[in-house]
């Protein structure tokens, strides 16, 4: 009997082992250029770039395949105005508060304050929302499961793919998120989970000097070697 819940693996393309190893370095290399900017200019982007992007992050998995995300996609600039206006009040007081000066210290290196103008001045804010349940059309709840690594799993793939498409993005968790859900009018079982900010850099973008933890210190290789 034929199982209508299987197909055949379509589209797996399979490479001679050369190619395969000169693909992964490649591959190595261009994403090895990616970094985290701050430095945005207000040069408009395609927004079918940022749709096939999300798209792309669509396609993660996730836990019983609930796809349990939402993504906001900002540009209209007094949204982003509205958004910058709330985040620098909740900065303000995480700057402030006695109780995170050991966390404000180690972010020191990074030179971050409670001022965030590219929250105006990105053409896109992506804000991610995971769903941790759902509702269908007559009330009926679903749970979804594994939910903060399923939108961490798109999320990287959503900053992969803007990488490789040409834009840089920054990662951006404001102290505490909850106003998202009302400029955005998103519903409260979508929790904020960070906004993605996209654009072109600035002509004269900096970057923290900073280093990736050596291969050996991240990489433990179980294999027949090892005695
Ligand atoms: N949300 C604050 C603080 C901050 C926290 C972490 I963890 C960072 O890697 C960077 C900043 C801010 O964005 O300024």
């Amino acid at each position: 009997m034929k199982d209508s819940r299987t197909r055949s693996l379509n589209g797996y393309v399979p490479y001679h082992e050369a190619e395969m190893i000169q693909r992964s370095a490649q591959f190595l290399k261009n994403m090895s250029s990616r970094r985290t900017v701050r430095d945005f200019s207000d040069k408009p982007v395609n927004q079918v770039i940022i749709e096939s992007c999300i798209k792309t992050a669509a396609t993660a998995p996730s836990g019983a395949n609930c796809q349990p995300w939402h993504f906001s996609v900002v540009s209209d600039q007094t949204v982003k105005s509205r958004i910058r206006r709330e985040a620098e009040e909740v900065e303000a007081q995480f700057y402030a508060n006695e109780s995170t000066q050991k966390w404000v210290k180690d972010l020191e290196h990074l030179g971050t304050t409670p001022s965030k103008p590219f929250l105006e001045k990105a053409p896109y804010l992506i804000v991610i929302f995971s769903q941790l349940c759902s509702y269908s059309e007559n009330g009926q709840k679903t749970a979804h499961y594994y939910v903060t690594e399923s939108v961490g799993i798109a999320t990287g793939m959503l900053i992969s793919a803007l990488h490789l498409s040409g834009l840089v993005t920054l990662t951006y968790t404001p102290a505490s998120m909850r106003f998202l859900n009302r400029i955005l009018d998103r519903p409260s079982h979508d929790k904020p989970f960070l906004i993605l900010v996209a654009g072109y850099p600035e002509n004269d973008a900096k970057v923290p000097v900073i280093t990736k933890k050596p291969s050996q210190d991240i990489i433990t290789f179980y294999d027949s070697k090892r005695s």
